[in-house]
This record gives C-alpha cells, structure tokens and sequence, in this order.
C-alpha cells in the first residue's frame, strides 16, 4: 500500500469506527474502576473504544504501531506509520449527554514522536451529527459521517477572519496571572463558549474562528492535555486550516517529545489572537 493509501485507510477506518463507538456508549457512561496513564478514571466506554480502534487501526497494512492516552505502551502492529489516539476526547461529557470526540495523529516515526514527524491528523465530533475535519498534505477537509462512510462537505477549510469565540480549560483562580491577564483582555472582544470536550471546543474556533486554550496552571505548570494524543494531531490541523497552534512560547508541533504520555500547555487559533497571547504570556 502507498503512504497515501495507509492515511487514507487510517481516515476511513476511524470514519468506520464511528457507529460502532456510538452504538457502544449508552451502556459504558459508569466508570472501569481503573485510571489511564495520566491517573484519571477510566470510563468503561474509554476501554471500550480504545480496544475497537486497536483492532481497527491495528490491522491496516503500512500501521506498524498503535498508542492511546488510554494505555501505558506502544503496540507493535507490524512496520509502518505510528498512530497515536485518543479514543474518546472529553468522555467524561458522557454522563451529562455532552459532545465527545475521537482524535488521531499519524505519525511518520516512533512514538514519542515530534509534531514535525506528522503526516496526517484529524478527528471526529460526536455533536447532533457526526463530523471529521482530517489534515493531509496542508489542507483540511470537512467530512459529514453517515453509517460509517465519510462524504467531503467543505474542502480547504481554513479559519475565519472575524474570530468571535474564546474557551478555556482550567480553575480561574488556578490561573496564573499572565494568562488571566490575555483572557481579561479577549473576553471584551470575543464570546466565551466551553464544553469542556476539546474537539467540541476547537471545532467551534475552526468553524467561527477565536482561540481554545488549555493552558498552564499553578497547579499543574504543564497543563491537563497530552502531545502526542491531542495536542500535536489537533494543532496540526489548527495549523492546516491557517491557523496557530503554541505551547506559550511557540508551535506545539516544535514541543521535544520526551514522554509518550507527556503534558503541554496548549493555545490553538486565529494566528492573530496566538500572537498576542504569546507576547501577553512571562
Ligand atoms: P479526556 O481526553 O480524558 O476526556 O480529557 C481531556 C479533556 C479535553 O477534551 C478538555 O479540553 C479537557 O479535558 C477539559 O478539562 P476540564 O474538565 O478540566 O475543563
Ligand atoms: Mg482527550
């Protein structure tokens, strides 16, 4: 198979995938009892979806290793790309009926990889219908999923110029004072709009433009989300569809992988917005 083909049976196996994580949530909202590698509890439909896309993506020749926030190691599935998962993005909306998502990075090395080793990302929005932006080759399309097939709705998406909304994670008084600070000063301008599901939230900033970030905290100077899993695959497509992707300092794409399950701060959006959170941030 060509490296076209694997990314393209990588997009349509997750496209695939879809009805069968949905029709597998009703009965999995209740918790695993046992925590990822991050120390958050597991749901029983983060398990569940993990193992589908295991043996989904697993079994695509030219894949030859399959990671996911929801397990300690990489699996060796043969020789080819690295994929890397996060089955079910903001899982704990489940219980209150909220948006979700699936996000996918596919890599061109071994896991931990760098965002610079990316050759194709995207993800799946769980919302009233099921939709996949997906990034190859420096352009994103828009997908509208439907009994498992993916039919291209918007080609070359890119961000809107008039960003009008802002989401971020965290506590405010965990904030620290610089980014308190930049959300002071965009919040005169901009609508706030959280979900508390990231691809929920980035989906917003793509389609109506703005800034999502989960950002540093004083308790957790790293922030909450994970490179390899959510911030290299969505800030790849952020950054394909023209926009901004940073740690703080600069692209996400350019964060030193040195832990599969290592933390970042992370700022996606309007390349306007990024630049002065950039210069607003110590
Ligand atoms: P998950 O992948 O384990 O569900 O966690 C990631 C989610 C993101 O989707 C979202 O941006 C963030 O956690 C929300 O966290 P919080 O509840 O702290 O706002
Ligand atoms: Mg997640």
């Amino acid at each position: 198979m060509s490296d076209a083909d694997t990314v393209a049976a990588v997009r349509d196996a997750i496209a695939a995938a879809t009805p069968d994580i949905r029709a597998g949530l009703p009965g999995r909202r209740e918790q695993a009892g046992s925590e990822n590698p991050s120390g958050e509890r597991r749901l029983a439909a983060d398990e569940y979806a993990d193992e589908l896309l295991e043996e989904r993506l697993g079994a695509i020749d030219g894949v030859g290793a399959y990671a996911s926030e929801e397990r300690e190691g990489v699996v060796d599935v043969g020789s080819g790309y690295s994929v890397a998962v996060d089955p079910l993005d903001g899982s704990s909306n489940l219980k209150p009926n909220n948006v979700m998502g699936t996000i996918v990075g596919v890599y061109d090395a071994t896991l931990p990889a760098s965002g610079r080793d990316l050759v194709a990302a995207g993800y799946v929005l769980y919302g009233p219908i099921t939709t996949m932006a997906f990034a190859h080759e420096g352009s994103v399309t828009e997908y509208l999923v439907e009994d498992g097939e993916a039919t291209p709705l918007r080609e070359d998406v890119t961000l809107p110029d008039d960003p009008t909304v802002y989401g971020f994670g965290g506590r405010v008084p965990d904030w620290p004072d610089d980014v308190a600070a930049y959300v002071d000063e965009v919040e005169s301008e901009l609508k706030l709009r959280y979900g508390g599901a990231m691809i929920g939230d980035v989906n917003q900033v793509l389609t109506y433009g703005g800034v999502f970030a989960y950002p540093k905290l004083e308790s957790a100077p790293e922030g909450k989300l994970r490179l390899q899993f959510e911030c290299n695959p969505v800030g790849y497509v952020i950054e394909c569809a023209g926009g901004r992707s940073s740690d703080g300092t600069g692209s996400v794409l350019d964060v030193d992988p040195t832990d599969l399950h290592q933390r970042t701060p992370v700022y996606l959006g309007t390349p306007s917005l990024i630049d002065r959170l950039e210069a607003t941030l110590d």
